[in-house]
């Protein structure tokens, strides 16, 4: 990737941080400068930057560092944050199962390349992928998906002689018996309304799992406006970025999508077949960097988390609003299991299975029936009997059986922590040894 003067200049800058024994708001300015001097250089908005460094400034000025981070490390981990902040914040999932998937973009963006990439991409996993030929509007279209798909050795369904791409793509939707059916479209030089109304015939036809957007990072900031105008005017689900390897934009481009919430799923890095990559901000970001032991510093820093969390839990009683709190903190309760399973003796069987294994819908339920309640409800369920439980499921439109159910998981959870901190055959030995090691007790 051409990551060159953004990645040369963001490591310019925590190299000013991580080479001093102190630092000091004169060392951030600095530091911050250069930060806006690369992003600039890579197309990103001003107002978007001055944001960016305006936050590292504050952070780092004013959050303490965390036991066990010194504090330049504290800052170059506040530097890493922001930056993944700005630049995608979460990792692009992308479901490995059946899927239809669309692709839409200008001329020339890098769609039936981008075809390609992906089938192979589905393919490398183990799973079936489809290409269907829906550009008749550019000639020899067919001819170009009908090579790539030779390349990879994937099937190509379509028809040179068709003009209309829905008829071609009804035809392939009857013969397809592939997982993964990736359709190519046309350009346009803008998205007009031949485009918009093209798109919408196709589907509706094929009724995609994923409409993708293909925009080339050399577009620079434009890329987030364009990303704008597919998302309000055909839904799309996410935007690949093709040809980050041949332009000092990228970091534009990204940064871009990013502020309009659009949600990158893979980044193009060469002409190849091979050259596609899952998005990953942090793994991008940590790239930027090049700081040698930012993984490290990371691994730290969740320890960090984890430990205050699992302290949290220990030192108070645990009531329904934690309950909440944790449902809010973490996308699974998963999670919840890999914080206690950081603590020496606590075996995760003792929490219940309800709880790890908590759906996301049903955490929503949970949290409607929890803010259905009164405060001394919350810190106490003991006090609700038959009517309160009527009440209280009116109020957040769950069943009576659901409050119920979320009252009986509550008590068994706090039962399995309580049992922990009571300290029973030196589990309370191993509770204090790991506060010692974080630094706790
Ligand atoms: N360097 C580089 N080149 C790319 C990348 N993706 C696509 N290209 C090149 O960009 C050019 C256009 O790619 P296509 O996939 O044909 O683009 P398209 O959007 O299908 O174009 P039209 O069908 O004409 O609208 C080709 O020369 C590709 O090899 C990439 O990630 N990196
Ligand atoms: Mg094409």
């Amino acid at each position: 990737m051409v990551l060159g003067s953004l990645s040369s200049g963001i490591q310019k800058a925590v190299d000013k941080i991580s080479g001093r024994s102190l630092v000091d708001e004169e060392v951030i300015e600095e530091a911050c400068r250069d930060i806006q001097r690369a992003l600039l250089q890579s197309d990103a908005d001003v107002e978007l930057v001055f944001d960016l460094t305006e936050s590292i400034k504050k952070r780092a000025m004013d959050e303490e560092p965390p036991k066990g981070l010194t504090q330049k490390e504290h800052v170059v981990n506040i530097v890493y944050e922001e930056l993944v902040k700005f630049l995608g914040k979460d990792e692009a999932e992308v479901p490995l199962r059946e899927s239809r998937i669309l692709l839409m973009g200008t001329f020339g963006a890098g769609k039936t390349t981008s075809v390609g990439k992906i089938a192979r991409f589905y393919k490398n996993r183990g799973l079936k992928p489809a290409l269907v030929a829906c550009d008749t509007y550019r000639t020899a279209a067919y001819d170009q998906l009908k090579q790539i798909g030779e390349e990879i050795d994937v099937p190509v369904y379509g028809d040179p002689d068709e003009a209309d791409s829905s008829a071609v793509l009804k035809d392939a939707l009857e013969e397809v018996d592939e997982e993964v059916v990736i359709v190519d479209s046309s350009g346009r030089d803008a998205l007009n309304d031949e485009m918009v109304e093209e798109i919408t015939t196709l589907d509706e036809i094929l009724e995609p799992d994923e409409r993708f957007l293909v925009v080339p990072a050399d577009m620079g900031q434009q890329a987030g406006r364009q990303a704008r105008r597919f998302q309000e005017e055909l839904d799309v689900t996410g935007v690949v970025v093709t040809k980050m390897d041949s332009t000092a934009k990228g970091g534009g481009a990204l940064s871009a999508c990013a502020a309009t919430g659009a949600s990158v799923k893979f980044i193009g890095t060469g002409e190849g077949m091979d050259d596609l990559e899952r998005y990953d901000p942090e793994r991008f970001v940590s790239q930027l960097i090049g700081y040698g032991d930012l993984e490290g510093l990371l691994e730290r820093v969740d320890e960090e988390e984890a430990a205050e969390q699992a302290k949290k839990i220990m030192e108070g009683d645990f009531t329904l609003e934690d309950f909440q709190d944790q449902m809010s903190q973490v996308q699974s309760m998963g999670s919840l299991e890999e914080v206690m399973g950081k603590i020496p003796g606590f075996s995760k069987s003792k929490l219940p299975d309800g709880l790890i294994d908590m759906q996301e819908e049903k955490m929503e339920k949970y949290n409607y029936i929890i803010d259905s309640m009164t405060p001394d409800e919350k810190q106490d369920p003991k006090v609700i009997n038959s009517s309160r439980k009527r009440r209280i499921a009116n109020g957040s439109g769950a069943k009576v059986e659901d409050v119920s159910e979320l009252i009986k998981l509550f008590r068994q959870s706090k039962k399995a922590m309580e049992m922990f901190k009571g300290g029973r055959g030196g589990m309370k030995g191993s509770l204090q040894k790991m506060m010692k090691q974080f630094g706790g007790l």
